[in-house]
């Protein structure tokens, strides 16, 4: 049996915090399926086929037989139950993410009474990083470069010329 999680977020754009949770996430499970929530009430920087792709690039090295890259609308325990995920994947970073991801658990969980939601902490050196403050930095013309690949880096730089 392949046992799947979903590892769902908005990566606008992916940093290397979301990167060392997918790491991680491989590590625990057989396959994790990054899926970017296409969300119409959100403006975000990049496009969901930018984004898609600077997954893409960010996991070449990783095997691929473990990672799915997606997208999704709608709520999340329904692509959960069709893609047949066991598990939801979350990055947990200051005690500031706790109380939302507590709300979205336990939430999750009451709509979807199987499934489970498993939080993993980052290495120390990305525990406080975020795609808002890495958006925030590249819009000042800020050096992003410890914070995000660096095709990701180029690609900021491009939106922001
Ligand atoms: N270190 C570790 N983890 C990190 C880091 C970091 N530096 N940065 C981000 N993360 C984690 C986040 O904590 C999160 O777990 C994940 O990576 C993705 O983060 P984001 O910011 O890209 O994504 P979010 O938090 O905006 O994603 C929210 C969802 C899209 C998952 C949520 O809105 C959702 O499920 N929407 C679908 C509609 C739905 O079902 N709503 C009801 C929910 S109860």
């Amino acid at each position: 049996m392949c046992v799947k999680a979903v590892y769902p977020g908005s990566f606008d754009p992916i940093t290397y915090g979301h990167i060392d949770i997918i790491e991680r996430g491989i590590n625990l499970f057989d396959k994790v399926v990054v899926a970017i929530l296409i969300n119409p009430k959100k403006q975000p920087l990049f496009t969901v086929e930018e984004r898609l792709e600077m997954i893409r690039e960010s996991l070449k090295t990783f095997p691929q037989e473990k990672i799915e890259i997606s997208s999704f609308s709608g709520l999340l325990v329904d692509y959960v139950k069709k893609i047949n995920a066991k598990a939801i994947l979350r990055g947990i970073r200051a005690i500031s993410d706790f109380e939302y991801e507590f709300q979205m658990a336990l939430t999750n969980r009451r709509l979807l009474k199987d499934v489970d939601t498993v939080f993993m902490m980052p290495d120390e050196r990305y525990s406080y990083l975020s795609a808002n403050l890495v958006r925030e930095i590249a819009l000042f013309g800020g050096d992003v470069s410890h914070f995000v690949p660096e095709h990701v880096a180029e690609k900021l730089k491009e939106k922001f010329k």
